[in-house]
């Protein structure tokens, strides 16, 4: 059952509200919002997706190069290209991305209104592993330190960047964290009997599946003792892929995350799952039916319809403010009582 109370204002942002990083491209796509406070400002982090102004008859999308974009353009009746979904192609035995993604700092008195503040930089992809750009930005924040972590893309794979900062201006890069397939990775706001925690989510296809994995880190950058946590649910809204939206949410009855799950239609919806405070890798409790369901106009249609996709919330009190992407397409966001999803939950068998 759908428990979400949309803003009014929906989308807060589409892609005519910011203007292109650089002469040539333009925005197709605005989406996946990370979500953080600081100054005392509500911040989001914008997935930003771009391409050239598509001309008929042909495909063109830009990729990253040492100094600067180039940009690849395949005719549409190539017989060597499978075009099938908006979002990937195949050409020639190699997948490409039809964007290129970077992230954006947006930042709002209310929640509601965002603009873009003076003198913060973009962040683009970086080097090697990052060439097909960077997606799906989640913030956790430990004492004064921001951990960024990402989906870095590239021919080699879809891995898990990180990136800190403590002033929103200098970043340092921590590399890949973990190597492909992997995306999805929230880690927690705080550091659980002195290790780091966090969930993330590889592909194991042929053996496996889509699946929530937690793993821990004496240090935030190193990662190990990985542990399977939650799966996809047959005849289920879940059935085909599930991974972590932002950290999880402290509560007296344990860490609550809240998680996207598509179905073999590609329909994504958002349900929650409950973890022991004390030990994290013990889920106690899943929601059976999911909490909300893609059924607005800008939730059913845009660049990949029938999406809602959350990995940024803010969390105040009851109250739980998800930022979501819609439609692969705009930002909007939704209310939520923590309490309610909370009686939502059905306690897990295992
Ligand atoms: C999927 C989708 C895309 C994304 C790629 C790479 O195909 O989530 O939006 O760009 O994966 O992460």
């Amino acid at each position: 059952m759908d428990i979400a109370i949309r803003f009014v204002e929906n989308p807060i942002l589409a892609p005519k509200d910011l203007e292109a990083s650089r002469p040539g491209l333009e925005i197709a796509c605005l989406l996946n919002p990370g979500a953080f406070t600081f100054d005392n400002k509500t911040w989001l982090l914008i997935r930003v997706a771009e391409r050239p102004t598509q001309i008929a008859g042909t495909i063109s999308f830009p990729v990253l190069t040492n100094d600067g974009i180039e940009i690849i353009a395949i005719n549409e009746n190539d017989p060597d290209l499978q075009a099938e979904d908006p979002r990937i192609i195949r050409y020639k035995g190699a997948d490409y991305l039809t964007t290129l993604s970077h992230l954006r700092l947006v930042c709002s008195d209310d929640g509601v209104n965002f603009y873009q503040p003076e003198d913060y930089p973009l962040l683009q992809g970086e080097g090697e592993a990052e060439r097909y750009g960077i997606e799906d930005c989640r913030v956790a924040q430990i004492d004064d330190t921001y951990y960024l972590t990402y989906t870095a893309v590239s021919q080699n794979g879809v891995a898990v960047g990180m990136r800190t900062t403590k002033d929103w201006k200098n970043f340092e890069s921590k590399g890949l964290i973990i190597p492909p397939h992997n995306k999805d990775c929230a880690v927690f706001d705080e550091k659980i009997n002195g290790k780091f925690y966090a969930l993330h989510r590889p592909s194991s296809v042929d053996l496996g599946g889509n699946y929530i994995w937690i793993a821990e880190s004496p240090d935030g950058t190193h990662w190990g003792n990985h542990k399977c946590l939650v799966k996809t649910r047959e005849n289920n809204w879940d059935s085909k892929r599930v991974g972590a939206g932002a950290a999880p949410i402290k509560t007296k009855r344990g860490w609550l995350e809240i998680y996207h799950g598509a179905n073999s239609k590609h329909q994504y919806c958002l349900g929650a799952f409950l973890m022991d405070l004390e030990d994290p890798s013990k889920v106690l409790a899943q929601t059976d039916s999911a909490i909300m369901v893609p059924n607005e106009g800008y939730e059913l249609d845009g660049f990949f319809g029938e999406v809602v996709f959350t990995n940024g919330h803010i969390v105040s009190g009851d109250e739980l403010i998800i930022y979501y992407g819609a439609a692969d397409e705009f930002v909007c966001a939704a209310r939520f009582s923590i309490n309610e999803i909370l009686s939502k939950l059905e306690s897990s068998q295992t």
